[in-house]
């Protein structure tokens, strides 16, 4: 069975919304990051980068990092349609876009929320998050031009993307302002938002 570490609010609203679209068995395992859960000896045993998400998987072996995660979930449900499979044409594509939600995507969510971990005084600290708001909006702005399907983001039909670009838009304090501004974008969550998937997931991460 798959065993999912999670907290509120992280990467593992991905995760557990497509084990819920993948249909099969998972135990949640909640980290208390206030009570700095990740950062103890017994967690860092689970991934030893300290972060939340990681997953043990059935096949064995635990990982972290939710791209990682949504590769190996998605090799695990070929059928699923969650991820192109290897020499698919949109694999190459699928790969590229996770990354640049991973990296572009998640960090600059993670440099905004917490932008006294980017530097040392004040006024600096204001500064890292003011560029944050405005490297997250040019990000937003990237993924609406980048949205090839409509309503979802690969023009072949429904996958991870979907969910991973969703979940980036939960921590946002003005949605309805990023939405206006992204008609394409706004569709996209909005589609998601439907899937039982993602509505179960967000139960379960809104603190
Ligand atoms: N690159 C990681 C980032 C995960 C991440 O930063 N998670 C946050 C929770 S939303 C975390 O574990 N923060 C703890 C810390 O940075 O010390 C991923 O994609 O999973």
């Amino acid at each position: 069975m798959y065993e999912l570490h999670w907290e509120y609010m992280a990467g593992s609203i991905v995760v557990q919304a497509m084990l819920e679209e993948m249909n099969v068995p998972y135990r949640m395992t909640h980290v208390d990051m206030a009570a700095n859960e990740h950062k103890t000896q017994a967690y860092r045993r689970i991934n030893p980068v300290g972060r939340v998400p990681a997953i043990r998987l059935p096949r064995g072996g635990t990982i972290g990092e939710t791209a990682a995660i949504v590769i190996a979930l998605g090799e695990d449900a070929p059928g699923s349609g969650l991820i192109p499979q290897p020499r698919s044409p949109d694999r190459s594509a699928f790969l590229f876009w996770l990354n640049v939600m991973a990296t572009a995507g998640y960090m600059t969510v993670a440099r905004k929320g917490h932008p006294e971990r980017y530097a040392f005084d004040e006024t600096a600290i204001a500064q890292v998050e003011e560029r944050a708001a405005v490297d997250l909006a040019a990000f937003f702005d990237l993924m609406e031009a980048a949205i090839s399907g409509g309503t979802t983001f690969l023009a072949s039909g429904f996958s991870a993307l979907d969910l991973y670009l969703a979940m980036l838009t939960e921590w946002s304090d003005d949605k309805s302002g990023l939405f206006a501004e992204r008609a394409t974008l706004s569709q996209l969550c909005r589609a998601v938002s439907l899937r039982p998937s993602y509505q179960l997931a967000m139960q379960t991460h809104q603190t």
